[in-house]
C-alpha cells in the first residue's frame, strides 16, 4: 500500500470526510465509520506507515501512545477503554495505515470475541 492510494492518507489530506475528534501537526483522530462501541476512534500518525512492523522510530511509537492517552482523556474515557492495533492479515488489518483503535463507552470482555 502506498500513501497515494491510502484511504487514511486521504482523510489526513481532507480529500475524504471524517468526523475528526483531535488533530495536531503529527496526528489525527477520527470516528471509525463502522463503530463497534459507543466510542470508536482511530488515532493515526499523519505520516504513512503500513503497520506496526513498519514504524522504525522509538520516539514516533512513543508519541503515538502518548497521543492515544491524550485522546482518551479528552474523550473522558475515565471508566476505561480498549486499545487495539491490528497488524497484517492474521491481525485482521483491513486498512494498511498504522492506526490505534480506541473503544469506550461500554464494558469490553476479554478475550475478545
Ligand atoms: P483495521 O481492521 O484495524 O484495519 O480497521 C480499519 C477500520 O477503519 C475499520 O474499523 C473501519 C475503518 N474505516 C475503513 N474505511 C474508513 C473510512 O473511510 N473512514 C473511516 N472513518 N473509517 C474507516
Amino acid at each position: 500500500m502506498d500513501s497515494v492510494s491510502c484511504i487514511f492518507c486521504k482523510i489526513v489530506k481532507k480529500e475524504i470526510p471524517a468526523k475528526v475528534v483531535f488533530e495536531d501537526d503529527e496526528f489525527i483522530a477520527f470516528n471509525d465509520v463502522k463503530p463497534v462501541s459507543p466510542v470508536h476512534v482511530l488515532v493515526i500518525p499523519k505520516k504513512h506507515h503500513n503497520n506496526l512492523l513498519e514504524i522504525e522510530s522509538t520516539e514516533a511509537l512513543g508519541k503515538l501512545m502518548k497521543k492515544v492517552q491524550q485522546v482518551a482523556k479528552e474523550l473522558n474515557l475515565n471508566d476505561g477503554f480498549r486499545t487495539i492495533i491490528n497488524t497484517g492479515d492474521n491481525g485482521g488489518q483491513t486498512v494498511h495505515h498504522l492506526h490505534v483503535h480506541v473503544l469506550g463507552g461500554r464494558f469490553h470482555k476479554w478475550p475478545p470475541g
